[in-house]
């Protein structure tokens, strides 16, 4: 698996993908490939991956994000387009770049951010899936442990009722002539 990124700084949201797959025991590598900066880099990259072994990329990028398209554009691999929250425009700019690619050459894309970075590792191990059994397996096991902590915590005031029990031992948080909000 590749997981590539425009610049150094869309690592903070990458490296959600990267623990996803390590989480999952999928082996992967993660390089910066910029479409902009590096083009030469970013054909190299993408001519090569096949012959190298990866099977799926993801690519993320932020802005003009044209790094998942042109990608996909010299590979017959998956691609799955994660959009980086850029600064100027909260990262709807990244994800439209990505997501509207014109028909012919499809990038799978992701939510904005830190979901669609584990959403794309995950989307990724279920693509490998259909063909490495030990990958479906994992993704599997991960869904059963995801499941299980959702049904072990059912009440979400629970971390509510410590809070008031705090306050009853001394440090009163609220005013006692605050108004209480209606339900
Ligand atoms: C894109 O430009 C990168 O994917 C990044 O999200 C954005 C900004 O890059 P830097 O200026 O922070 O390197 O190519």
């Amino acid at each position: 698996m590749g997981i590539i990124m425009g610049s150094s700084s869309d690592w903070g949201t990458m490296e959600h993908a990267a623990r996803t797959l390590q989480d999952l025991g999928v082996a992967h590598e993660t390089r910066v490939v910029s479409a902009h900066r590096t083009p030469d880099l970013l054909f190299k990259y993408a001519l090569e991956a096949e012959s190298r072994g990866i099977e799926v990329i993801i690519a993320g990028a932020g802005g003009a994000a044209h790094l998942p398209g042109m990608t996909a554009s010299k590979t017959v691999l998956p691609v799955l387009g994660v959009p980086v929250e850029s600064k100027a425009l909260h990262g709807l700019d990244s994800l439209l770049s990505i997501a509207q690619m014109p028909g012919g050459v499809p990038v799978g894309t992701l939510a904005i951010g830190k979901a669609g970075a584990i959403n794309a590792a995950l989307l990724a191990a279920a693509i490998l899936g259909a063909k490495h059994a030990e990958i479906r397996e994992a993704l599997r096991s991960f869904r059963s442990r995801q499941t299980a902590r959702v049904l072990e915590s059912p009440n979400p005031a629970a971390g509510a009722v410590r809070l008031e029990q705090a306050d009853t031992a001394g440090a009163k948080r609220v005013p006692k002539n605050a108004k209480r909000k209606s339900a």
